[in-house]
């Protein structure tokens, strides 16, 4: 163990969101796929990603694009667990982006303070058991179905739209969280942007999330890169924005967040994150 998970007081309010910098250690991400699936250029780059300036760094091991299919849980725990243990052993604060028990118990052990569920305890109930002992801070993500068949799952056709389906899928996600022990002032809820969502329904939770946070939880938000900014930003031809040029839009909504009062930002471009919320604190300098 690195780091032990009760010296991090990831609660502690400091007048803006955490810029959580995503090291995604796989072949695949639709965001930065297999340019840091070697582990001494992921370490690298999360190094560059805390000499900008984040607060935490979420490895990741499994790609969640649309329709990807998974890696075996040796592929996943050889990807994630040697970088985790070398950006601990650098001070980072640590995040493991997974949905299994046994990567998460073992990202624990290497030194992360965070697990980072995007199936909100869904995929493998057995996480829950492994946070609650750990004492970790966990982020439970919105989340209906793995990438090969998420997309069949966007359909919100309930009371409250899109907004009222999250609200009432998370609380039962919650439930099961502080059912399994895990203390609720160690949630984290995000509405998972692009996850069984069109891009209607990400808009329509970014406009939405006062509701979100009424569930008495702090909030993490993902939204860089993601294919929703990419339409958004389609030229005249319709054509979306590629992934690498989506960063101003993404820019711009941290801005958008922060005055939201947002607990963290998941993003790619930490010193753009940063220059967004110096903005922000500056302007609130004046109010
Ligand atoms: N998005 C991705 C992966 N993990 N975790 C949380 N908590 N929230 C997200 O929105 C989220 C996530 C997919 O994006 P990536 O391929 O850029 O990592």
């Amino acid at each position: 163990m690195v780091s032990p998970t009760s010296t991090v007081d990831l609660s502690a309010p400091l007048g803006r969101p955490r810029v959580m910098g995503v090291v995604n250690v796989t072949p695949d991400s639709f965001s930065d796929g297999g340019r840091w699936v070697e582990p001494d250029a992921a370490v690298a780059h999360g190094l560059r990603l805390l000499a900008d300036g984040a607060d935490i760094l979420d490895i990741g091991g499994e790609s969640t694009r649309p329709g990807a299919t998974r890696p075996l849980l040796a592929e996943e725990l050889a990807r994630v667990v040697p970088v985790i243990g070398a950006l601990a052993e650098n001070g980072a604060v640590v995040s493991v982006d997974t949905m299994r028990a046994e990567v998460a118990s073992a990202a624990l052990e290497a030194g992360a303070v965070v697990v980072n569920d995007v199936s909100g305890g869904l995929a493998d109930p057995d996480i829950l058991r492994v946070v609650a002992d750990a004492g970790a801070t966990y982020v439970a993500m919105h989340w209906r179905a793995h990438s090969e068949h998420m997309r069949d799952f966007a359909v919100y056709d309930g009371p409250g739209g899109v907004v009222g389906a999250v609200c009432r899928e998370l609380g039962e996600r919650l439930r099961a969280a502080t059912s399994a022990g895990i203390a609720p002032e160690r949630i984290v809820l995000d509405p998972g942007l692009g996850f069984a969502k069109e891009a209607e329904h990400n808009w329509q939770l970014l406009a939405g999330l006062a509701d979100l946070a009424a569930l008495g939880h702090r909030l993490l938000v993902g939204a860089s890169r993601k294919s929703f900014l990419g339409a958004l930003l389609a030229d005249t031809d319709g054509v979306p924005r590629g992934v690498e040029e989506r960063e101003h839009a993404n820019t711009a909504l941290t801005a958008h967040l922060a005055r939201c009062g947002v607990w963290g930002i998941r993003v790619h471009d930490v010193r753009a994150a940063h220059d967004a919320l110096r903005v922000v604190r500056r302007l609130e300098e004046e109010a």
